[in-house]
């Protein structure tokens, strides 16, 4: 009797089954990724339901971009790969933009897609959401990979988060045929096939020479810049990139989200002083930040003339040299190269020149008191400056809510006037200036810091992911989207000289977006003033409910594409 009973345990040890769904979710959760993004149908539906049942948070939005996007800023977030789910076809393109965006801005993200038969695609005999998927992907990511048979999907997994997350992060594509979720296999050779990725993003350690390189130039500036960038940010190296650059006394220049990095309010912040030490620096030095067009290539009019040297940290050595020379190229991970770096600064360093210091702190000084008063205006409708000088106390006074930012005015002139105080807490349009990003990103914010979110956004900008205030308040995220409504794209004063239609860069006059909030149970609000929006925003803030405020702004406020418009080609044979 007992032996038989002992035999029949082992036959049913050695047929407990596991299956490609299974797999698929054992190999996130032994990887600690818990947390997915996205948008169900055919053919992940099950995979959704059974990845909630198992413990792994499943955001559904409404919009497979907008689930990229927060997937994305997931990644940016928390260092770890962002999950973005989709079904075939049609739902995979739309979360590629996001997957495009993430790889563009060096975010770690995975979109993990269903897809339709193999045999069938590639035939192209018509299968359900036919499409080479793999194929439309590799162009617009780091590494793209597809697994066939349910043993391979631990190693799948692993080769997916090793390309995301290690040398400079992006975004990884990771095909999974409908097929695949449904093959059997012996659940103990399934435990064993799944990979649980050591060191998944090594340190890069620099080069002793190349440290002392960096800061050779560094030490013979007369005019010496840090510039910031997201990279810095994302490295989470904070407490030693304050040091590093408070032991080397140079203004520093926070790109857009490395803002709050160091504090905005710190005495060697040149922020308000932008355009002066881009010109007249004599020594720059990036550290996570790329010469490209947000830093106009690092030459032209806004580097002036006088004569620069550059130093880089970045953990990707073919950025050096992308667009001017690097005299002191610093490969490695920020983190490794920021130690090093105040490792061989030594006891004490050198202060920068005190003509220089006093020239940046005048100039920032000037343009903050030329500001000051524009921020405290109270006029209704509001201009752009009354509601933001509101906003900018509202995040003084709360530094650790996480400010979303998109628009095109709504995002210049945020980015400048709102100061910020920690690091990681302006999440924006990244380096394409993707507008769409806002809803998405709002919701990872909430979701993976659990911190409140105030959104602000442009009345385009938001359109282009609105549906996804549904998804707020369907998981009731601590989110406060304050809309700068100026009836329009820059302005709300356009018109069509030829005919009836509007004009292509306006909308709806008067439109009432705090309505949409109010359809799904969240909390609207209409704000005229500063001061409406102010109490409504600390009202939102405290409460932490789902709140939309419909921010009723000058419609002839704005400007022609923001701050950019230098890059805005315009036709001179143009009919009046
Ligand atoms: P910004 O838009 O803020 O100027 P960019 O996106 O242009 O910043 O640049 C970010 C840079 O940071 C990229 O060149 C990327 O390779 C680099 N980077 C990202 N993470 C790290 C890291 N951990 N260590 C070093 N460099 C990094
Ligand atoms: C995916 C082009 C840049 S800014 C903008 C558009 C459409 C909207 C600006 O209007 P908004 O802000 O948001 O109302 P404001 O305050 O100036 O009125 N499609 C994508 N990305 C971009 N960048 C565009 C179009 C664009
Ligand atoms: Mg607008």
């Amino acid at each position: 009797m007992l032996n038989t009973a002992t035999k029949n345990e082992a036959t049913d040890a050695q047929q407990e089954l596991t299956d490609g769904f299974h797999l698929v979710i054992d190999a996130l959760k032994l990887n600690g990724l818990n947390t997915v993004y996205g948008v169900p149908g055919i053919p992940i539906t099950d995979l959704g339901r059974m990845m909630q049942a198992e413990g792994i948070r499943v955001l559904s939005f409404r919009h497979e971009q907008n689930a990229g996007y927060a997937a994305a800023i997931a990644g940016f977030l928390t260092k770890k790969p962002g999950i973005c789910l989709t079904v075939s076809a049609p739902g995979f393109l739309n979360g590629l933009t996001a997957l495009a965006h993430a790889t563009t801005n060096c975010f770690p993200m995975i979109l993990v897609s269903g897809s339709s038969e193999r045999e069938i695609v590639d035939l192209q005999q018509g299968d359900y959401e036919e499409m080479d998927q793999l194929a439309v992907a590799k162009p617009l990511c780091k590494a793209a990979f597809r697994v066939l048979h349910a043993a391979d999907i631990g190693i799948g997994f692993a080769r997916a988060i090793r390309a995301a997350v290690s040398g400079r992060p992006g975004g990884v594509y990771l095909d999974l045929p409908a097929k695949l979720f449904g093959q059997v296999m012996n659940a103990e050779a399934g435990r064993k096939s799944l990979v649980k990725v050591i060191d998944p993003a090594p340190a890069q350690i620099p080069a002793p020479s190349a440290v002392k390189r960096a800061l050779d130039v560094l030490k013979s500036a007369k005019r010496p810049l840090i510039i910031l960038g997201k990279g810095a940010a994302y490295a989470q190296a904070d407490d030693a990139i304050r040091s590093f650059v408070e032991k080397s006394g140079a203004p520093f220049l926070p790109m857009s989200m490395a803002k709050g990095l160091l504090p905005d309010l710190h005495p060697q912040c040149a922020g308000a002083a932008r355009s002066t030490v881009l010109k007249d620096a004599d020594v720059v030095m990036l550290v996570g930040a790329r010469l490209n067009w947000l830093l106009s290539h690092g030459k032209g009019k806004t580097w002036g003339d006088q004569p620069k040297k550059f130093i880089q940290v970045d953990i990707e050595p073919r950025e050096m040299d992308s667009n001017v020379e690097i005299a002191a190229p610093l490969v490695g991970d920020i983190g490794s190269c920021v130690a090093a770096l105040l490792d061989a600064m030594g006891g004490s360093w050198p202060a920068p020149p005190a003509d220089w210091l006093n020239s940046v702190k005048t100039k920032r000084d000037d343009n903050v008191a030329k500001m000051a008063p524009r921020l405290m205006n109270n006029n209704s409708p509001m201009d752009y400056h009354g509601a933001l000088g509101v906003l900018r106390t509202i995040i003084k006074e709360r530094p650790d809510a996480i400010l979303i930012n998109e628009g095109a005015n709504t995002l210049d002139l945020a980015r400048g006037v709102i100061d910020m105080h920690q690091p990681r807490k302006r999440l924006d349009v990244g380096t394409w200036g993707v507008m769409g990003v806002g809803m998405g990103s709002a919701i990872a914010a909430a979701v993976e810091t659990g911190k409140p979110v105030l959104a602000v956004e442009g009345d385009s900008a938001f359109g282009f992911s609105g549906m996804e205030v549904e998804t707020i308040c369907r998981y009731n995220l601590p989110i406060c989207i304050v809309i700068f409504n100026n009836n329009g794209i820059y302005r709300g004063t356009d018109v069509n000289s030829a005919g009836a239609d509007p004009a292509t860069t306006v909308f709806v006059k008067g439109s009432r977006y705090d309505k949409m909030m109010e359809a799904f149970g969240g909390v609207g609000v209409n704000a005229t003033s500063p001061d409406e929006l102010k109490r409504a925003v600390n009202a939102a803030m405290d409460s932490g409910k789902p709140t939309l405020i419909n921010a009723v702004i000058d419609p002839a406020a704005g400007s022609e594409s923001g701050r950019i418009g230098n890059l805005n080609p315009q036709s001179v044979l143009k009919k009046k």
